[in-house]
């Protein structure tokens, strides 16, 4: 009765179809193991387009929110210089959101449906942005241990398989590194020429931004449902904990010379290994934060939404000039 059967014109069809799609399919897994850039008009996978706006969008959503806890500085910082530095830098982190939420575009979502997600809570942003920013010296170990992570996971996307993911990352990196090299000499300045209280006051922002830091790189890899797929193309270069320990090596001598130590009794050099270990993550407080209970979560997404319709008088007069000069040129 209920029959499903195909008739021989549609089963040859299909078959063509099935055929075509492999052929495809193949051609793009030949190019990424050529290589090869993704570029926006290729064919490619639907489920690798997936994964490119779901991290280029979380990525874009990182940057807009990684203005805040700076943010929240601009009117304290210490010095007109620091000032000034500081209002560069936030201002490159809304520049970096520009940058890869038009490479996601690119992607065929548009930045209303991105902000949409970010504004219902569906979209992740990283998890570091909810931690609160209590003192100055914050803004110098933001620089210096969450700038300096960011690096580390970003170079490597300099290289990722799709062409305007990979162009956007090549500026974004020559901006953060400016962006750590300012936390750093900013820290290394307390330490150097500061009060004991000053000194006091980093070695405390150290303890509390360490463990978030270095849960930025993710979960381990044994707990990571994407790594696998996103390497095989080429999306990530490293896997989770590469960069995570590739990050602890770096920062350890970089603690050295600041004068601070790093809030873990396990931390030590393995000479086997030819790295340090390190303690155990608290991944229950990251799974946490990333479900929406840190500190700032709430915060921090309020404070986005509000931007948003806030602004919904500029975008609309954005619109209607953008019409105007349209009409004016049609009728000239
Ligand atoms: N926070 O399978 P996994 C910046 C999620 S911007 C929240 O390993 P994947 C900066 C992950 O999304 C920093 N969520 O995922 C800005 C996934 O959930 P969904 C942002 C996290 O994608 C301003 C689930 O956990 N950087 O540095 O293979 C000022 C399982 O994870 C986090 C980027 O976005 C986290 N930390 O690897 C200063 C870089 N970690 O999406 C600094 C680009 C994981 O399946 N992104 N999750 O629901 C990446 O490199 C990768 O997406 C990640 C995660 C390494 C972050």
């Amino acid at each position: 009765m209920y029959t499903q059967s195909l008739s021989l014109d549609q089963e040859k069809q299909l078959a063509v179809a099935t055929a075509e799609e492999q052929a495809k399919e193949a051609a793009f897994e030949a190019r990424i193991e050529a290589g090869d850039y993704i570029e926006p008009k290729d064919w490619m996978p639907a489920h690798y387009r997936k994964t490119l706006v779901r991290q280029i969008s979380q990525h874009a959503h990182s940057e807009i929110v990684g203005m805040l806890p700076e943010g929240n500085w601009i009117s304290r910082a210490p010095t007109l210089k620091r000032k000034a530095i500081l209002l560069a830098k936030v201002q490159d982190e809304g520049g970096h959101g520009l940058y890869l939420y038009a490479a996601a575009e690119t992607l065929g979502t548009s930045r209303d449906q991105m902000l949409e997600a970010l504004h219902s809570g569906k979209a992740k942003y990283s998890s570091i942005f909810n931690y609160p920013t209590l003192t100055w010296a914050d803004v110098g170990v933001i620089g210096w241990l969450v700038d300096g992570a960011a690096i580390m996971n970003q170079v490597p996307l300099c290289r990722c398989s799709y062409g305007p993911y990979a162009r956007a990352m090549i500026r974004v990196c020559r901006e953060e590194s400016f962006h750590q090299r300012q936390g750093y000499e900013s820290l290394l300045v307390m330490m150097d020429k500061g009060t004991e209280a000053q000194k006091a006051m980093v070695q405390d922002a150290v303890d509390r931004w360490w463990w978030p830091s270095i849960m930025m790189f993710g979960p381990p890899d044994d707990a990571s449902p994407n790594s696998a797929q996103s390497l095989r193309w080429g999306i990530k270069r490293f896997t989770n904990d590469e960069l995570r320990q590739k990050f602890v090596d770096a920062t350890v001598d970089q603690a050295k010379v600041l004068g601070v130590t790093l809030p873990d009794p396990d931390m030590k050099w393995n000479e086997a290994r030819g790295h340090h270990d390190f303690g155990a993550i608290d991944w229950d407080e990251f799974w946490r934060v990333v479900g929406g209970d840190g500190a700032c979560n709430r915060e921090r997404l309020a404070t986005r939404v509000k931007a948003w319709d806030e602004g919904e008088w500029v975008r609309e007069a954005a619109l209607a000039h953008a019409k105007k000069n349209e009409q004016q040129k049609e009728a000239a």
